[in-house]
């Protein structure tokens, strides 16, 4: 294991931990940009606490949170840290939450962990070397056909009405399509087959930055809705095992 994920694993289980004790007070919730976008004490000392032992350990590389943006650093190297994804989880108390942090060199995903610290699962993978869930190899499902798949997707608020379309075309197909709340988490569980696929509109990098990695060393694909474009900055994402990739996206394209 390099240096740079074992740091991301020691920080992902740190913030974990911060982020379980933060969920027995009563929460301070703010809202953001938009409707329904939240944000709570936890995100901000969670992130805190990441960007902190992040520049500590490392201190040249970038590093690119969702709450205060870049702090800047080297060009070639960067941290991509959601640290809370499933907010609104989190502040129902649904155990769907978790941080996620990656390491990019030269713009190629190294490195990626998912901790999600009240199902107790850390997800961890590295360019070349495959993903792990705790010690367990992961890889992704051979499930073959849309009509045999357990699918899941994400609502951002922007995007309703097609979310909504597509929902239904996909049940229709589908053995059975889950709406969880944690992007991240959500790309972590297709990485080891609980998810045949997922997809969703309005992501940012930090929602899918490790959970791209794992599941490529998962053996899965990742790519947008629309085409092969990386979906890391791209508005969409479809993320399956590979084999009904194709299958999923053209009922997608057409609901
Ligand atoms: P978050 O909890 O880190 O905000 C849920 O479908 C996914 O979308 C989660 O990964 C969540 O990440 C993100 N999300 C939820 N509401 C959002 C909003 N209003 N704007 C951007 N991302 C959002
Ligand atoms: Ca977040």
């Amino acid at each position: 294991m390099t240096d740079v994920l074992t740091l991301a694993l020691d920080v992902a289980r740190e913030a974990g931990e911060l982020l379980r004790g933060h969920l027995r007070e009563p929460l301070a919730i703010r809202e953001k940009r938009e409707r329904a976008d939240i944000v709570t004490l936890a995100d901000d000392a969670s992130e805190a606490l990441i960007v902190k032992r992040l520049r500590a350990a490392h201190p040249s590389a970038t590093i690119l949170t969702e709450e205060s943006g870049v702090h800047a650093g080297s060009d070639e190297e960067r941290w991509i840290v959601d640290p809370l994804d499933g907010t609104t989880n989190f502040a129902h108390g649904y155990p769907l939450f978790c941080v996620s942090i990656a390491y990019e060199r030269a713009g190629e995903l190294i490195a990626g962990v998912v901790y999600a610290p009240l199902m107790g699962e850390c997800f961890a993978a590295e360019r070349g070397s495959g993903a792990r869930l705790g010690e367990l190899p992961l890889r992704v499902s051979s499930i073959e056909r849309v009509a045999d798949a357990m699918t899941c997707t994400g609502f951002h608020p922007a995007h309703y009405e097609r979310n909504g379309k597509q929902f239904a075309a996909v049940s229709n197909r589908a053995q059975a399509v889950r709406r969880d709340g944690s992007a991240a988490l959500d790309l972590a569980y297709v990485a080891c087959g609980r998810f045949d696929g997922f997809w969703e509109f309005g992501l940012s990098a930090w929602d899918v930055a490790a959970g791209t990695l794992l599941i490529r060393e998962s053996g899965g694909r990742v790519t947008t809705v629309e085409d092969e474009s990386e979906p890391s900055t791209a508005g969409s994402i479809l993320a399956t095992n590979g084999r009904l990739h194709d299958e999923l996206r053209s009922v997608l394209l057409t609901a």
